[in-house]
């Protein structure tokens, strides 16, 4: 089997700033008088903004109009910013640009899938946006994961099939997303919350590809 592309998602799978969602989110949950758990906050990785509110406010058992749920979107996003602003190249997870640029030399297309829609304001504060050959974030697609267009994007206008190119995720939604499309899925982080990949690792380190794709093939064979 042949692997032609590699795609990465963005948040918690690059660079920590799933962290940075969780501490946004959960202080708008505390402003509006409950809490919601990191447990709980696995359900939120992968899902749009307007997405995640939703559910956080089913949580609260809180019902609003549109026009407040506009301005919590938008006060979520402003304390997320202020998180992001404080990036630079040395937060980018250790082994994840060396990784990108082995692939990159060995004629595989690396391409970005992020539901974000801060991803080019996070890749230029990383100072990364020349090592993908294509970038699909949360502008480009309008059905978001678990829906497998993000990922589908980013063959588009290729030649490659699914079954040719790995997703690496580091949520449930992006996993689902990547098998619902028919790709090789890794879970990048917690065995737990992504069981559903091929393949789980802990991050970039030390990761040899030649062995990750025995791996995928095995398990792809296996499930
Ligand atoms: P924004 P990823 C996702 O990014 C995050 O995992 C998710 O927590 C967030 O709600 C979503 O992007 C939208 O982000 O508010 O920045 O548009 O993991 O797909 O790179
Ligand atoms: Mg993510």
């Amino acid at each position: 089997m042949d692997i032609r592309c590699c795609i990465f998602d963005l948040d918690g799978v690059i660079v920590d700033t799933a962290r940075f969602h969780f501490l946004a989110w959960r202080r708008l949950a505390n402003k509006l008088g409950f809490d919601f758990s990191e447990k709980q906050n696995e359900q939120l990785k992968g899902v749009s903004r307007r997405g995640s509110l939703e559910t956080i406010l089913r949580w609260g058992g809180i019902e609003m109009e549109e026009a407040e749920f506009g301005q919590w979107m938008t006060q979520k996003n402003d304390w997320y910013l202020e998180m992001v602003d404080t990036l630079d190249p040395a937060d980018i997870f250790p082994g994840a640009s060396e990784f990108i640029l082995h692939l990159r030399n060995i004629g595989i297309r690396v391409a970005l899938g992020s539901a974000s829609k801060n991803a080019s304001t996070i890749l230029s504060k990383l100072e990364i946006q020349d090592l993908f050959d294509c970038i699909v974030d949360g502008n480009s697609v309008k059905r978001g994961k678990p829906a497998p267009d993000t990922f589908l994007k980013a063959i588009e206008d290729t030649n490659i099939n699914p079954e040719e190119a790995i997703v690496f995720e580091d949520s449930v939604s992006g996993i689902e997303a990547a098998l619902i499309g028919g790709f090789y899925a890794v879970g990048v982080g917690d065995p737990d919350a992504l069981q559903k990949a091929h393949v789980i690792i802990p991050g970039f380190e030390k990761i040899d590809l030649s062995e990750l794709i025995i791996d995928l093939i095995e398990s792809r064979r296996n499930k």
